[in-house]
């Protein structure tokens, strides 16, 4: 069963559950517009809350947290929790599920809790969405995963959301689709013919419950082309792309029985860097192409991460500072020549028939008069307002 918390969250384990899925909110209108079996309202000491949110800010969500914190935390045991990390509400109870996870003395394998966390895109999300991630991934993520409590984290990313201008449904669809790739692996290996290897639903649950990133991804497999490049080049681009693996999983489907000896490629790929994968090949004669579905567990300290995000939040933040600069010291070239400026001041206006001539002013007089600084010159000069 997955737990979606707050806006994004909810959202997607309604997708991968079909509705089916628990969903938890400070904010009712946002419960109201997601289809979820179970619904949990988590109490809020703002009136505001109740009905808005946590507007950003992820104490809003850990207060509210206590308000639901024993039926939640019994919820999340074994199950796969979806959350933003930019949002106040998943922010923030999400950060109390980790801490809870992390502080705990040991978590039995089938009780960890796998987490779908949906990153913000830097270059085009607000600053607080991404400040609320720093602070996200530098503790309650790096606890968790130091504890060795938790299960697979996934890492999704916006990026390719803002980058390529995707409608927000169907982005939701694609990531859930694509998790969803992972997540059969086990069902495949059980309904089409075992050809080598096998993955069955234990050995899955067990991989699924090692405390490291998770990146999956699925692609055609061309058996004269190195693995390896074809891998680089299919890195799911909804996550944040993996390091170097621990461990690995991966499910080779073929069209066609006498293609099982592919697997060999992919196993010597895996080999140089001493990883020894868990795998199966099964008959899958409704597709054309081999396919491969690969996972890969790394593990990066949260504090990498952070760095990554730090330099493009700062990168940002030097731009809008430069921009900001710009905007409000805008200095306009005004030509000025003082030679025929003080020959303007100082000649006569010109004589009508009948009138006494005007004597031309003193200049030093009137700066005088009038104060001698820059400014008061350049005002009589009419080039300041
Ligand atoms: N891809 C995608 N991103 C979303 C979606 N909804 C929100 N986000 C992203 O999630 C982050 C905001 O988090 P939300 O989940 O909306 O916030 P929340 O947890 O409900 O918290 P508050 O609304 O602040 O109480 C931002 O990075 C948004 O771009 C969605 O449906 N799809
Ligand atoms: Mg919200």
């Amino acid at each position: 069963m997955s737990i979606g918390i707050g806006g994004a969250g909810s959202k997607l384990a309604s997708l991968l559950d079909h509705g089916n899925a628990t969903i938890v909110n400070v904010s009712e209108i946002e419960l109201s517009k997601v289809e979820a079996s179970n619904k949990i309202l988590a109490v809020t000491h703002s009136s505001r809350g109740q009905f808005k949110g946590s507007g950003r800010n992820p104490e809003v969500g850990k207060t509210a947290f206590v308000s639901i914190s024993d039926e939640l935390y019994s919820l999340v045991k074994g199950n796969t929790v979806f959350s933003s990390t930019g949002g106040g509400t998943g922010n923030g109870i999400s950060s109390i599920i980790l801490k809870k996870i992390a502080e705990a003395d040991s978590v039995h394998l089938l009780d960890r809790t796998m987490f779908g966390l949906l990153l913000p895109y830097v270059n085009r999300e607000s600053s607080e969405f991404v400040e609320n991630t720093i602070q996200f991934l530098l503790d309650p993520v790096s606890s968790a995963i130091d504890s060795g409590n938790t299960g697979n984290m996934v890492l999704f990313s916006n990026k390719l959301k803002f980058e390529a201008r995707i409608a927000e449904a169907d982005y939701n669809h694609m990531m859930i689709r694509s998790l969803q790739n992972f997540l059969d692996i086990p069902y495949k290996g059980e309904s089409l013919q075992l050809l080598d290897g096998h993955i069955d639903h234990e050995d899955f649950n067990v991989y699924k419950s090692k405390p490291y990133f998770n990146h999956f991804t699925q692609f055609f497999y061309d058996t004269n082309r190195p693995f390896g490049d074809q891998l680089r080049e299919n890195f799911n681009q909804l996550l944040l792309p993996p390091e170097r693996s621990i461990e690995a999983m991966f499910l080779l489907e073929v069209p066609h029985i006498e293609q099982a000896p592919m697997l060999y490629n992919i196993l010597d790929y895996f080999a140089e860097d001493d990883v020894t994968p868990a795998y199966g090949v099964v008959h899958n004669p409704n597709i054309e192409q081999p396919t491969v579905t690969v996972s890969l567990l790394y593990s990066r300290k949260p504090r990498e991460l952070v760095d990554d995000f730090k330099q493009m939040a700062d990168k940002l933040t030097r731009k809008k500072i430069k921009k900001s600069i710009e905007q409000f010291v805008k200095l306009e070239a005004t030509p000025f020549d003082i030679q025929s400026e003080v020959k303007q001041m100082t000649t006569p206006p010109p004589v009508q028939e009948g009138e006494a001539p005007i004597p031309p002013p003193e200049v030093e007089k009137v700066a005088a008069t009038e104060g001698n600084d820059v400014f008061s010159v350049l005002k009589r000069l009419r080039k300041l307002k």
